[in-house]
């Protein structure tokens, strides 16, 4: 979690220094779930995320290096720094994004059909918003994987924002999860500001999906600290309320706390807290010597290559 958070951070740095452009999502506050999600899948199972991916990625086991160089949009990145932030692709790692919101259920929802069809036992999981499951995407894809008892889980963050737009005031229901049944699905509700209860909700639904016994929603309450970008003037939330939350909600305190209770030493935490920092920065001075991609290159991966549709019309 800590070593999420200080990745965001450089992040942060970057935008403010100008050094990365365009919108860039932080999801300061939501670690637990990311660090939930760390390690229980294999890089056989898809995992398809959102505009704001960069703990998933993480979690994924997309290496650092070059995850960060391509949200600095440097040529050692990921997509060779075509894509920046929010168009993250690790083919190696079944791990993909986008922006399009609701969507992210409709590419993994494509994931657990391949699995279907390849007759493995690989899982599909998307990492979404609240927001999300307000759209027609979601409700056709989960209402297709209830049909087909396909192997998807779907975890919400439920971070109570939509841009501007509160949860409470936007969704029919009470909770996400509460509409699980709707779709033959399991659904849970947890506290997705503790990694225990949230990884353990993660596990048994891919457990379930594993084993052939279809969808899940595991929805995962939490609150974003930053604006909804960076830039953000984030106008529409008290600021009493902000700083109160960025307190009481905030699963780096939650789990300090928790394990100084079980007597792990302050000076060890304090250490695993410092290597963080240090590792991240030196990833970020490393990323910043990197070049830019050559813009004689720009117009490469605008159209898949072996594919030539206007000789394909003509013959
Ligand atoms: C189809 C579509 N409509 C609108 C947008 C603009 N948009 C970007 S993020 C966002 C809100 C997403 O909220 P939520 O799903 O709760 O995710 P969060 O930002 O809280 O992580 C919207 C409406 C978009 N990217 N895609």
């Amino acid at each position: 979690m800590r070593r999420m958070r200080e990745f965001e951070e450089v992040c942060r740095l970057g935008v403010a220094e100008k050094q990365i452009h365009g919108e860039v999502h932080l999801a300061m506050g939501q670690e637990a779930i990311g660090a939930a999600l760390a390690g229980l899948l294999h890089d056989s199972d898809a995992m398809v995320s959102t505009h704001r991916n960069h703990l998933h990625a993480i979690a994924k086991g997309v290496p650092l290096y070059p995850l960060l160089a391509e949200i600095y949009e440097r040529e050692a990145g990921l997509c060779g720094g075509f894509g920046g932030h929010m168009h993250l692709f690790d083919p190696d790692r079944n791990f993909s994004t986008t922006g399009i919101v609701g969507s992210t259920v409709s590419v993994a929802l494509g994931h657990a059909y391949a699995a279907r069809l390849r007759g493995d036992d690989a899982v599909a999981i998307a990492v979404v918003g609240d927001g999300s499951t307000n759209t027609g995407p979601f409700a056709e894809s989960m209402n297709i994987a209830g049909a087909m008892r396909l192997p998807l889980v779907v975890v919400v963050e439920n971070n109570e924002w939509a841009i501007s737009v509160p949860f409470s005031e936007t969704s029919a229901t009470a909770t996400i999860a509460e509409r699980a049944p709707a779709y033959a699905a399991a659904g849970e509700r947890v506290n997705g500001l503790e990694v225990t209860p949230t990884r353990a909700a993660i596990a048994a639904a891919i457990e379930r999906a594993r084993a052939g016994e279809g969808p899940s929603i595991i929805e995962a309450t939490c609150y974003r600290f930053r604006g909804h970008y960076e830039g953000d003037l984030d106008l529409y939330r008290a600021e009493a309320e902000k700083q109160e939350r960025r307190v009481s909600h905030d699963p780096l305190v939650l789990a300090r706390a928790e394990l100084l209770s079980v007597g792990i030493d302050q000076r060890q935490l304090n250490r695993i807290e410092d290597e963080a920092k240090d590792e991240m920065t030196a990833l970020r001075t490393q990323v910043l010597n990197d070049p830019f991609p050559d813009p004689a290159t720009a117009r490469q991966h605008v159209f898949a290559s072996g594919l030539d549709i206007r000789t394909e019309e003509i013959s």
